[in-house]
């Protein structure tokens, strides 16, 4: 081969190589880094995408070359020149990807172990139901809300169970995928290093309402945390009254249903602004929400297990706050 052909084809591999390197590096595709889980499946994510840029350059530069070169002039009829194989070549290109794909299965396989290794001698725990189409959060407290609460800085390890479907748990922001299969209990750590609120949300096609089967995490200090969970644990035992305003928000009531006072302006569900003054209608909407369909709404969107996973006193809240009594 010609000086001059490879270093066309070097030049084009080198052009498709930064462009798509920048097109990588230059946007930001990846959320915000909230978890030590996720340094891993970065990491991966990375290797990944490095080794594609790579073939990409290297099969770019080839066609590119092959493009300027052997294109076909006007009036040319003839075959090309038959070609019977090439040992090195078909060598070259099973043992290359051999090589790469052995290699993001390795990483792929530490980086899992590891991510599943909760750090610390005293890891949280949180039990976690999944159900078509709502995530239940039980905390080592005892509370139980539609709202998952952990501490930034101590691994939690998360249990996972399914109700009905197989659903999967997801926070973008900490990386790492796990499935909720009924039957069995799956576990996900998680290691968060940044406070805030992130989304979850269930990345397996569950139903119906698969795409509004999302929720909340909210990482804690570890001091707002310890407080947290005496407040609300003790706070349940000691029998404050519940609010209806947090049960709402707990709850995710708002995640489908339009309501002034709550500020939510959802449109999955009807809106429960002016619903009819009747506290057993409404009760009984929120427990059995297929018993009496709203009109123009389908069954089984809303979550059927309101009533085992509120107790009577945040229900009676929930149906005054609603119907505009106080709070
Ligand atoms: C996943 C979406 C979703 C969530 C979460 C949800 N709902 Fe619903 N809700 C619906 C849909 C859809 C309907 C209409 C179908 C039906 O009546 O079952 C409905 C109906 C209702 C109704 C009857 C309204 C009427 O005009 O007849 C009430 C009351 C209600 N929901 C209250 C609540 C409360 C309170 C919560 C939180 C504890 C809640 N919903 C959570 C989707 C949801
Ligand atoms: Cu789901």
């Amino acid at each position: 081969m010609r000086r001059g052909s490879i270093l066309t084809m070097l030049l084009i591999g080198a052009v498709a190589f930064l462009a798509t390197a920048a097109v990588a590096l230059f946007i930001p595709w990846l959320p915000d880094q909230a978890s030590r889980e996720r340094e891993g499946i970065d990491l991966t994510f990375w290797l990944a995408t490095w080794i594609c840029i790579g073939i990409f350059a290297v099969v770019a530069a080839v066609i590119g070359y092959s493009f300027l070169k052997f294109r076909v002039r006007p009036d040319d009829d003839s075959d090309g020149p038959p070609i019977h194989g090439h040992t090195g070549l078909e060598i070259a290109w099973t043992a290359v990807p051999f090589v790469l794909v052995v290699a993001l299965g390795v990483v792929s396989a530490v980086v899992l172990t590891q991510n599943d290794r909760a750090r610390g001698a005293n890891p949280n725990e949180v039990a976690v139901t999944a159900e078509q189409f709502a995530w239940t959060f039980e905390h080592p407290n005892g509370v139980t809300s539609g709202t998952l609460r952990i501490p930034i800085g101590r691994s939690t390890v998360l249990r996972l169970s399914s109700r009905d479907v197989i659903h999967s748990f997801w926070v973008p922001e900490f990386g790492q995928k796990k499935d909720a299969v009924p039957g069995i209990e799956t576990r996900l750590v998680i290691t968060p290093k940044r406070t805030g609120t992130f989304p979850v949300i269930c990345t397996e096609l569950c139903g119906l309402g698969h795409s509004l089967m999302r929720s909340r995490v909210i990482v804690m200090t570890q001091q707002e945390y310890a407080s947290w969970l005496e407040e609300e644990g003790g706070g349940q035992a000691a029998g404050t009254e519940p609010e209806g305003a947090s049960v709402f928000a707990e709850a995710g009531c708002g995640g489908c249903h339009a309501f002034a006072p709550a500020e939510s302006t959802a449109q999955v569900g009807p809106s429960l602004d002016g619903l009819p003054d009747d506290p057993q209608f409404v009760r009984t909407s929120i427990v059995e929400p297929d018993a009496e369909l709203a009109e123009g709404f389908q069954a089984g969107v809303m979550p059927r297990t309101y009533g085992e996973q509120l107790s009577d006193r945040e229900l009676d809240a929930l149906v005054q706050y609603l119907l505009g009594g106080s709070q």
